[in-house]
């Protein structure tokens, strides 16, 4: 299959609050170049770069004013004199609660996130806005007839949510591409996640929606990152009430315990009669990821592939997180492999 890459990802990088102090992120440039090698060395199919998109398609899933502020984010931190990347220090919190954007940097950083684990440095916007470019390219393969596409993305996607970043995202590569989909005239989209957290922001985005199913397998969030979603009981609200299914699974979880959540979300996917799938492709359910605790091996992914395209949908990977470097690359183009394997 097709990929689609941005070498504007490497403007992207920074640190992160990991375990108390500031250190460099897991979510680094090497993550990217290390998928593309193998993508090459597999010889997976042709690589293309991203095409320009109108700021229009980040809008459809993101609100104007968090749009905005992403845009502007460095040069108002910058203006303070400060030269580090930009972390958000406090947090509106439960009573604390606003809808109002605050005046100064600090404060807006604290509005627009959800933790201190997406820096904004000098690059970021350039690299966030192509990695959503990086998405819409590859859709729009999948909305001209291809079975399936991989959309390289770099930063992430799925924790950023309407109008907050967090956990190494900023807009939501997976929900910018569903909803071209629909402005390409889809009725239905189906979006599952597969990273080993929970996509909180792709849930947050089509909570209260019919027109986009949402269904992600990962990490129990009683224990796991991000902690206040990822439940069974999140299954949607109003109008998408019934269209939010979330399969949280345990410590240790291997192949065939992570094979029935899958199943049975394949089946709630093809119940819904979408027309095109996308898949949220973290690879970070890996058992040597070191910020996970879910055990699959390389060879697992290979059946995840195949189990995706037993859906029989029109499918587009999305990649999202996997922090092992040198398998990541592997364990991501197993799973396009498999899913090659059953579509061509
Ligand atoms: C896209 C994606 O996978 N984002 C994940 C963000 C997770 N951020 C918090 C991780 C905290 C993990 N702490 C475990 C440290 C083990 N040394
Ligand atoms: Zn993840």
């Amino acid at each position: 299959m097709i990929t689609v890459f941005s070498s504007n990802h490497r403007l992207h990088y920074g640190t992160e609050l990991k375990d108390g102090a500031i250190k460099p992120s897991f979510e680094n440039p090497q993550r990217a170049d290390t998928v593309l090698a193998r993508v090459r060395s597999e010889k997976l199919g042709d690589v293309i770069s991203e095409q320009d998109f109108d700021r229009s398609n980040y809008v459809a899933a993101h609100s104007e004013r968090y749009v905005t502020f992403l845009e502007n984010a460095w040069q108002e931190w910058t203006a303070t004199g400060k030269t580090h990347d930009a972390l958000p220090l406090v947090w509106p919190v439960r009573d604390l609660a606003i809808q109002q954007e605050p005046k100064f940097i600090d404060g807006k950083l604290g509005f627009y996130a959800m933790d201190a684990g997406a820096p904004i440095s000098k690059g970021t916007w350039e690299a966030v806005r192509s990695s959503a470019n990086v998405a819409l390219t590859g859709v729009e393969r999948v909305i001209e007839g291809a079975h399936g596409a991989f959309a390289l993305c770099r930063p992430p996607g799925h924790h950023a949510a309407r109008e907050y970043m967090g956990g190494y995202c900023y807009l939501n590569n997976a929900a910018i591409a569903a909803e071209r989909c629909l402005r390409r005239g889809a009725k239905k989209v189906a979006i599952l996640d597969v990273d080993f957290h929970h996509g909180n922001g792709t849930q947050n985005i089509f909570y209260d929606r019919s027109d986009v199913f949402f269904a992600s397998i990962h990490g129990d969030p009683a224990i796991s990152y991000p902690y206040f979603s990822g439940f069974v009981n999140e299954q949607g609200t109003g109008n998408g009430s019934g269209f939010n299914a979330n399969y949280p699974l345990p410590r240790g979880t291997q192949w065939p315990q992570y094979e029935s959540a899958l199943m049975a979300a394949i089946k709630r996917i093809q119940a819904q009669r979408s027309e095109f799938l996308i898949i949220s492709l973290g690879v970070d359910t890996f058992e040597h990821d070191p910020i996970s605790h879910f055990r699959l091996t390389s060879n697992d992914f290979i059946q995840l592939g195949e189990a995706i395209a037993k859906a029989g949908i029109p499918t587009l990977f999305v990649m999202e997180g996997g922090y092992m470097v040198d398998e990541i690359g592997i364990n991501a183009v197993n799973t396009l492999q498999g899913f090659d394997s059953l579509t061509r």
